[in-house]
């Protein structure tokens, strides 16, 4: 080989090292420097997915429906539709007390399952977390102290107590892991509803730098000092009027992976309130290179038959969420209480039409 045929092939070489190292540098990463591969994955699959269409979320929905508890396998979205959802929707409340089973009654053991499960299935698993107010020992909505968040921040009179919440919590996260052993990624969504004011951690209940403080602590610990990186952080906020609210308590990018807010219908002005909100957080999202979601949702879909495609999708159509997901399906109250389809529902009809649509995307539309 001559000289000037050696140089060129090294500089073809060069050429291709920096054109494979440029695209691995502008694929989008999570907020945590030190992701897992799979936590990575994850992130890239759904900034993509939410160009394709939104995915359907349900919580508790492999743990029971209206009319069942626990049977393996079932979901009522999948008794509806025939597929089970694509977001996969847990709840912690109650582990922080070493107790057994949640708030909502679904054993530890079996939201470990549940998770694997989904992720075996291609599913995406996210985590809800109500817990207990540290200073009063009260509920996740007991709001008759404003110092329960300072109580819990370094030097606080609660902050070791918080620690022991926390210690539980990254001895649960951590043993989420496939057959294989491997993490499996999940999102993590704690302090929600914060432009609110029923929760501890809500608006009137803390100042603005407390709040941000608590996640930055939270967040601190569990990824340096507990070395979890399978999780994706969510922030998701209540209703909100402008982007300025929106973002006012906003940790940081550095923290965040997924913007959401939750919102329920309670009257006549949710389908522009959802839809406004989904203007301005898909505007963010945008902005900032971050998933977008409705991360809560729920309608008189016991009354109104035809919520599911006239409602949320009509609404939510114009935009690129990556998923909206309804609330529970309790088995232990009246089925018409739930926000999800379920057998005899008088808007399973409809749900059957929302599942048709090119526009929502399921388990199987996943994969
Ligand atoms: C609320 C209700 C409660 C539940 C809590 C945590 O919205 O569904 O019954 O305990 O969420 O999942």
């Amino acid at each position: 080989m001559t000289t000037k045929n050696h140089t060129m092939k090294n500089l073809f070489l060069l050429l291709f090292v920096c054109f494979g190292l440029t695209v691995l540098a502008t694929k989008p990463r999570p907020s945590d420097l030190k992701a897992t591969p799979e936590a990575v994955k994850l992130y890239q699959k759904m900034l993509k997915l939410q160009q394709k269409g939104m995915m359907f979320g349900h919580q508790d929905a492999l743990a029971y429906g209206t009319s069942w508890y626990a049977e393996e396998g079932r979901s009522d979205v999948k008794d509806v539709c025939g597929d089970h959802p694509a977001i996969f929707g847990w709840e912690l409340g109650h582990l922080e007390l070493g107790d057994k089973y949640s708030l909502d009654s679904v054993f530890f053991d079996n939201i470990k399952k549940g998770i694997r499960y989904a992720h075996e299935l291609g599913g995406i698993n996210t985590i809800s977390w109500h817990f207990r107010n540290v200073l009063t020992g009260g509920t996740a909505w007991d709001v008759t102290s404003k110092k329960t968040v300072a109580s819990m921040l370094p030097g606080g009179e609660k902050h070791q107590e918080y620690f022991q919440y926390l210690d539980k919590l990254a001895t649960f996260l951590l043993s989420l892991k496939t057959k294989k052993g491997t993490l499996i990624p999940v999102f993590f969504r704690p302090f929600h509803e914060h432009t609110g004011s029923w929760f501890w951690w809500g608006k009137n209940l803390c100042t603005v730098d407390e709040y941000k403080t608590l996640w930055r602590f939270t967040l601190n610990y569990l990824r340096n000092e507990k070395n979890l990186h399978h999780l994706l952080y969510a922030y998701s906020t209540d209703r909100f009027s402008t982007v300025e609210e929106y973002l006012e308590r906003y940790p940081g990018d550095d923290l965040i992976d997924l913007v959401g807010f939750d919102l329920y219908d309670r009257g006549p002005e949710y389908a522009s309130t959802l839809g406004n909100c989904a203007m301005m957080l898909t505007k963010i999202g945008a902005e900032k290179g971050k998933i977008v979601a409705v991360t809560e949702a729920g309608g008189p879909i016991s009354k109104n038959t035809e919520w599911w495609t006239k409602t949320l999708l009509e609404t939510l159509h114009p935009y690129n969420l990556s998923y909206a997901l309804v609330w529970r399906n309790p088995f232990n109250q009246p089925p018409r209480v739930a926000f999800g389809p379920y057998k005899g529902c008088p808007s399973e009809n409809d749900f059957v039409k929302f599942y048709n649509d090119p526009k929502t995307l399921f388990l199987k539309d996943i994969k």
